[in-house]
């Protein structure tokens, strides 16, 4: 009768073990992308882990680039990254992009921001100002830009060099502020894709008060 008493008493708390369990379990899965794989999710439309180049294309358009930026940065990001990551995989001609392995197509030539698991390393992002931005201590001058692309450049590397020069000229056209700067915060939000979800926002409001 006893262990009856404490196995009812017990029941409830076990139960309620479990689903603290399971939420810390649930919260570790929601929250367990690497940096690299937050950044690309935005473009992830459907949320089913693969990214097709339709995809990517809406995803630029929602941020708000041209029809021809959008087309042309779709079509060479999934000509470049969608066999990198399908390893042993026949090429598909439906180019996907496999957010699981997203750090398979880390390039070189950059600034290393990523480290190889695609995690988020700070030391290199502070680097990026305190080797670069010499006329304001957080944001960088167009000139700026171009000296830091030129000093990552690793020899031969000309994928690296140009994967590297699209990304940060595309990021530079669309946030640089009046002034033709960017600013740190802008470059910080950038690598979790926080800052694609604040465009979007913005660019949708602009479209709808036109
Ligand atoms: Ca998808």
């Amino acid at each position: 009768m006893n262990t009856m008493n404490s196995f009812q008493i017990r029941l409830p708390l076990l139960i309620s073990f479990f689903y603290i369990f399971l939420a810390i379990a649930t919260a570790q899965n929601s929250s367990g992308l690497s940096v690299l794989q937050k950044h690309v999710s935005f473009f992830d439309r459907n949320h089913d882990g693969i990214i097709y180049p339709k995809e990517t294309f809406e995803g630029f358009r929602a941020i708000g680039c041209g029809v021809a930026l959008s087309t042309t940065a779709s079509a060479f990001i999934h000509a470049g990254l969608s066999q990198k990551t399908r390893p042993g995989k026949a090429p598909s001609p439906l180019l996907p992009i496999e957010i699981v392995n997203i750090k398979l197509s880390i390039h070189g030539s950059d600034s290393g921001v990523y480290d190889s698991e695609g995690g988020f390393v700070a030391s290199k992002f502070e680097e990026i100002f305190s080797k670069h931005a010499k006329q304001h201590p957080n944001a960088l001058t167009s000139d700026e830009l171009k000296e830091m692309l030129t000093a990552n450049r690793e020899p031969k590397d000309f994928k690296g060099w140009l994967a590297a020069e699209s990304e940060w000229k595309i990021l530079y056209d669309l946030c640089k502020d009046k002034e033709g700067l960017l600013q740190k915060d802008i470059v910080y939000s950038v690598y979790d894709g926080s800052l694609f979800e604040r465009l979007e926002k913005e660019h949708s409001k602009t479209k709808n008060n036109k």
